[in-house]
This record gives C-alpha cells, sequence and structure tokens, in this order.
C-alpha cells in the first residue's frame, strides 16, 4: 500500500497511525503542501479535491482519512477497531464526524492558523475547540475509549492527532484531565507512531 502524506498534517498522521498500530506494511508517498504538489495533475487524478491524504491499495484509491481508517478496519476484519454491532458502529460514526467537522474548524483549524499562517478567525477556532473538548472530556470522564468500548476504536484514531497537538494553536489541554491520561492511553498501544510538534502556540513555550 501506499500513504500520499504530509507530515505535519494530523489527517495524514490520523491514517499513518493506524496502518502502523495494525502493523500493516505501507510505502509512504511525500506530498509537498508548501510547493502545491496537492494541486499537481498527477494528484487530482488521485483526489480531485486536492487534499492528503489518500491511500493507493493495489487497485483501490482511498483518499479521504476517516475513509481509509474505515477501509482499512474493514479489510483487516472483525476487531475491536470497528466492532460489528450496529450500536458501536453509530457511536463510531458519530465520533467520526465530529472529528471531520468540529475537530477540523476548531482546534486543527486554530494550528493552522499558528503554524502556516492561514487567514482563519483564532478567537472562533479556539472557542469552538474548548467546547469540543469539553464534550469529549466528560465522555472521556466515563470511559476509556470514546465510542465506550473495552478497547480502541477508530474514532479514538480519528480523534488523536489534533488533540495531541492543540497547544501549538494555543488550546490549553491543562483543564483536560481524562483526555491528557487517554492521550497517553493510545501513545502506549504497541506500534504508536507520533504525530510530530512543533515549536508554535503555546508549545513554543515549553
Ligand atoms: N476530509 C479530508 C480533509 C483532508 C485535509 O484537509 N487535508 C489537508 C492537509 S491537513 C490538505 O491536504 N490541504 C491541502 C489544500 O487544501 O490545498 C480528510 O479527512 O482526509
Amino acid at each position: 500500500m501506499k500513504l500520499y502524506h504530509f507530515p505535519l498534517s494530523g489527517h495524514s498522521h490520523r491514517a499513518a497511525l493506524f496502518l502502523t498500530l495494525c502493523g500493516l506494511p505501507f510505502e509512504i508517498v511525500p506530498v509537498d503542501l508548501a510547493r502545491g504538489q496537492q494541486k499537481e495533475k498527477d494528484f487530482l487524478a488521485l483526489n480531485p479535491f486536492g487534499e492528503v491524504p489518500v491511500l493507493v491499495d493495489g487497485q483501490h484509491v482511498i483518499a479521504d482519512s476517516h475513509a481509509i481508517l474505515l477501509y482499512l478496519a474493514r479489510k483487516t476484519g472483525p476487531s475491536h477497531w470497528y466492532p460489528e454491532d450496529p450500536c458501536t458502529q453509530g457511536e463510531i460514526q458519530k465520533w467520526l464526524a465530529v472529528s471531520a467537522g468540529k475537530i477540523a474548524y476548531g482546534v486543527c483549524t486554530a494550528r493552522l492558523i499558528t503554524l502556516f499562517g492561514a487567514q482563519d478567525d483564532a478567537e472562533k477556532a479556539i472557542a469552538l475547540a474548548h467546547t469540543t473538548l469539553k464534550v469529549i472530556e466528560q465522555r472521556l470522564g466515563a470511559t476509556d475509549w470514546i465510542a465506550g468500548t473495552p478497547a480502541p476504536t477508530i474514532a479514538d484514531i480519528a480523534l488523536y492527532s489534533y488533540v495531541a497537538v492543540a497547544p501549538e494553536g494555543n488550546v490549553s489541554l491543562i483543564p483536560y484531565p481524562a483526555i491528557r491520561h487517554w492521550l497517553s492511553r493510545l501513545e502506549r498501544l504497541p506500534g504508536f507512531v507520533p504525530m510530530p510538534r512543533s515549536k508554535v502556540g503555546m508549545s513554543a513555550e515549553c
């Protein structure tokens, strides 16, 4: 399998993290977002939206980080990553939607501003980040894994990357002890690979 990837992208990281946690061999194909490689013809043929990550598995091309998580979870067969029962699947889908929405427009956008100088409303992104983290904190105060399962699911993987680097976007994790414990639990899983850290936002201070 080939993973088209940009190292500072949390969307790319969640796909790479899941591949390594599953012990699946893959080759990284770097896509230089700063150079606009994602908008070149060859890449657009893989993903017309011009975004990483994209997974290529033989004839199959899967764009979108959440689609990749689901594809890999189904490809590797039944497991704790995506349990069969409909209630858990519904719960997982709910958190994948949080990842694609509130996490993308909250913690992720706040970091895009500090790290890449994105023209966006930092105050609004940071406010959404905290509203979202408060809900996640409450949930993780009651269960080890976000979908309420005894073992991690792809919903935990989807949420991990941008939450882990939230301080880079000036979103402190100090008020969220349950989230910090959950991050540590994920980081102890065999095959874990870290999200690259950058000295921006609050992370510049430590
Ligand atoms: N829905 C997509 C979003 C992916 C995304 O936003 N990728 C960003 C990097 S983090 C990207 O490739 N941006 C390049 C651009 O917009 O030009 C997913 O979940 O994979």
